[in-house]
């Protein structure tokens, strides 16, 4: 017991530099909805958000629900098909897309959140025109391509010490317009507009994998454009990586992709030198 104590108070201590360091920082955590898993899994991952914002990082949770929309959609018999990694999206999807994510799932966080001692607000990317898209691809219907980013609300919310919580669902350019946004590329396009120090895109593999199947635990936007390229990273590693690049570009410092289902993988990844998944940076 005694040992136990003094081996916490020793990782305390270890974190000391880390958190330093990420005093005032800004992180983006996309939280996808395979990295989810039950109550438990979802109050340890409110619980390293909360732990974040206490010792004064302003963490920011962008979050899917691909498999909750996908519950919902095949409890009402609609059919859905994915084109290039994002749902092909018509009228009555993108009413059950929003009703999924801005209510049940982006709900839940909020109360693992709060219930973790934490403060949250929960929005979707039509809060306070957060974020404006249009069009991504007409194949694709109503999905959403970010292009312009109202980020002052999530700054308002650091300052008041309250963690965002942000639903990719946004508005259009007329009136009424509704956007189903892939959750990757919404997380990246908010990182790049905070100009952040950290994102963190949580799922359910461990990383990015070499030609030897080896994961690469540190790759500079080249290297990832090379193994795009040459067919190395494939398949649904292939919308993360380019949503990484698209970020480091945008001005973020790192952005890391990791495996969401390893116990405190977040904190595992900012306090302490064990990071755990793939870091991409110049
Ligand atoms: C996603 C939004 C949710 C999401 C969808 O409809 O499934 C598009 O594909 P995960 O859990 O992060 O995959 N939108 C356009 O990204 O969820």
């Amino acid at each position: 017991m005694m040992r136990d104590s003094i081996a916490t108070a020793r990782t305390l201590s270890e974190a000391l530099p880390y958190m330093q360091r990420y005093a005032g920082a800004v992180v983006v955590v996309k939280f996808g909805g395979n990295a989810m898993g039950d109550e438990a899994a979802m109050a340890e991952f409110a619980r390293d958000i909360v732990l974040m914002r206490q010792v004064g990082v302003n963490p920011v949770v962008v979050h899917g629900g691909g498999p909750m929309i996908n519950d919902l959609l095949g409890k009402l018999g609609i059919e859905s098909r994915f084109v290039r990694g994002k749902r092909v999206t018509d009228k009555a999807t993108v009413e059950v897309v929003e009703m999924v994510l801005t209510g049940l799932v982006n709900k839940r966080i909020v109360q693992a959140i709060m219930d973790e001692g934490g403060r949250a607000v929960g929005l979707s990317g039509k809060d306070d025109d957060l974020m404006v898209c249009v069009a991504d691809d007409p194949e694709l219907g109503f999905v959403g391509k970010p292009v312009e980013m109202n980020v002052q609300v999530l700054r308002d919310l650091f300052a008041a010490g309250i963690i965002p919580v942000v639903a990719p669902v946004a508005t259009g350019m007329d009136a009424n317009e509704t956007f189903n946004v892939n959750g990757d590329t919404a997380a990246g396009a908010i990182a790049g507009a905070l100009q952040a120090d950290r994102l963190l895109l949580l799922t359910d593999v461990s990383g990015v994998k070499n030609a030897a199947g080896e994961i690469m635990t540190q790759m500079t936007p080249d290297e990832v454009r090379a193994m795009i390229a040459d067919g190395t990273i494939a398949g649904g590693m292939i919308p993360k990586t380019e949503t990484a690049l698209e970020a480091v570009e945008a001005g973020v410092r790192a952005v890391v992709i990791l495996d969401g289902r390893i116990p405190n993988a977040c904190l595992l990844e900012l306090f302490t030198d064990h990071g755990s998944g793939s870091m991409i940076r110049t």
